[in-house]
């Protein structure tokens, strides 16, 4: 009788545990992990969560929570999510069907979507650089993933112009939580010198293949995670950690000032590899399987490899659906401290799906309805899933067909924050403010330019329907288009180059008109 008392109190506390680290308050705390995993009911309160979620806050706001805070609303506080290559098919607002996004969902209703929203290109750091300068990647300093001892990747130089830098002249608090891979610490490309107050997480993109890594940095300070024991141990999720850092910055912000807060999560990067709960769980078994071998956790481990996965599908959908809650816990805590009303929060990817660790984007349809992924220029390695929210100002349930991309975010957010002024002139970027809230005058591209450098060199020109490749532009850089109409033919299966050569020529000039030779990333002959 005692026994059975006790089992069923040990099932609440392992469902409340659960529910405290969902909210992000314990996240992290082994023992509790481990208990609450061991719990059969856990399995059961994860939907049980989900749908419960909007009362749990309203709870949470009727109790009275004097955390909150009043700000003025003549600035938005700007959270910007990153994904790292979560395909545009991935997410449940582009169709997707066997994983379950349903805070990315609630986002996408309760806001806008842009279905036709580019990433500066198919690949991490030149992506980013785009985002962070402005610039697509025929001018943009970073035009590759290039690593560079001592650790890290090429730095971006020190401008006074990035998008950080900007917003925080203009007065916001700027924090960066997650993958960083633009410079290593103390170089030009810290981001402490890139005009962020705060970093916490990944500096080099090689280390953040590893989700159970050896160090992190919090600013220029080195943070030893010791319970992964040198890649021989599991026991610190990196992701989980800088999360809760992340929440953490959000409970210490106040009514003086605004903030860019910038997330830019491994998720569902290489390694498939994410906790064993109850998330994992409710989708082992789902899926035929095909186990991956790879370089495991262990003596002679080292910092990039991908580990096994006995269940890549499983482990994959997992791992989306935990950047999923991770935008859930984020959500709710700008509720609970009265930040909500007050902030634009957008969601995005940085490239197309990979196919890397076991990852199997023809499964689950990443791409949605276009070709391609990682390093391709055809849409689904740069057209990303899309959704941005703003109580009160953005029309819910909204989409936009506007073609953009990551170089127009610096001068949004720069309009946004209310320094058009310091929009420096050189960028390629337009603010799509009026769009977003569906009043005034909104400018729009004469074109889209993409390069990519890996895979022979690549060249891709987005105008109006039209979109021109090249391909083995280091071998022939004068070499022939493939041409498609992106409207008619979004998965660019019918090259029309032959049947339109007056419309290649146009894209010929626009392509050698974009592309800036770099001395750090030339096409071969450069
Ligand atoms: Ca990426």
């Amino acid at each position: 009788m005692y026994n059975k008392k006790k089992r069923r109190l040990n099932i609440c506390a392992n469902a409340i545990r659960l529910i405290k680290w969902l909210q992000g308050r314990v996240i992290n705390n082994k023992n509790c992990l481990k208990s609450t995993l061991a719990c059969f009911a856990c399995a059961l309160v994860l939907p049980i969560y989900i749908q419960a979620q909007p009362l749990i806050s309203k709870v949470a706001l009727k109790n009275g929570n004097n955390g909150k805070v009043k700000q003025k609303a003549s600035r938005p506080n700007i959270v910007f999510l990153l994904a790292d290559d979560l395909g545009y098919g991935d997410v449940g607002f582009n169709g997707q069907t066997k994983i379950r996004t349903p805070y990315i969902d609630q986002l996408a209703a309760e806001g806008r979507v842009y279905s036709h929203f580019y990433a500066g290109t198919s690949i991490c750091a030149p992506s980013r650089s785009t985002l962070l300068t402005g610039q697509h990647t025929g001018h943009t300093y970073i035009r590759g993933n290039k690593s560079v001892p001592p650790e890290g990747q090429e730095p971006l130089p020190v401008t006074g112009k990035g998008l950080a830098e900007i917003l925080q002249a203009a007065g916001y608090n700027t924090a960066a939580f997650g993958k960083w891979g633009l410079g290593y610490i103390g170089s030009s490309g810290d981001p402490l010198k890139q005009g962020f107050d705060h970093f916490f997480g990944y500096n080099s993109q090689s280390l953040a293949h590893r989700y159970y890594p050896d160090h992190l940095w919090d600013d220029d300070h080195k943070v030893v995670l010791s319970k992964n024991a040198d890649f021989t141990k599991q026991v610190v999720y990196a992701p989980d950690l800088i999360q809760q850092k992340a929440l953490d910055y959000i409970d210490q912000q106040s009514d003086e000032k605004p903030f860019f807060l910038f997330l830019p999560y491994i998720l569902p990067h290489a390694e498939l590899i994410v906790p064993d709960d109850s998330i994992f769980a409710s989708y082992k078994g789902k899926f035929v399987e095909k186990p991956y071998k790879g370089r495991d956790y262990g003596s002679g481990a080292v910092d990039h490899g991908y580990a096994s996965q006995t269940y890549p599908h499983a482990a994959f959908a997992a791992m989306v659906t935990r950047l999923d809650l991770y935008l859930g816990q984020i959500m709710q805590r700008l509720k609970m401290r009265g930040l909500d009303k007050n902030t634009i929060i957008i969601f995005t990817s940085d490239n197309g799906p990979h196919i890397e660790g076991g990852a199997d984007p023809a499964f689950f349809n990443s791409g949605g309805p276009f070709r391609g992924v990682k390093r391709d220029l055809f849409e689904g390695g740069i057209r990303e899933p899309f959704a941005v929210s703003w109580p009160g100002r953005i029309k819910a349930g909204s989409v936009s067909d506007q073609p953009l991309a990551f170089w127009d975010l610096l001068p949004t957010f720069a309009t946004l924050a209310g320094v058009e002024k310091s929009i420096p002139d050189h960028i390629d970027g337009i603010s799509f403010v009026p769009d977003l809230e569906g009043k005034g005058n909104q400018k729009k591209h004469d074109y889209l330019y993409f390069e990519l450098h890996e895979q022979g060199g690549k060249q891709a020109v987005v105008k109006g329907d039209w979109k021109a490749i090249r391909l083995n532009v280091d071998r022939n850089p004068n070499g022939p288009l493939l041409l498609y109409n992106i409207k008619e033919n979004p998965a660019e299966t019918k090259d029309l180059a032959s049947q339109y050569p007056q419309i290649v020529r146009q894209m010929e000039k626009i392509m050698q008109k974009a592309h800036t030779p770099s001395a750090l990333f030339p096409f071969e002959g450069e």
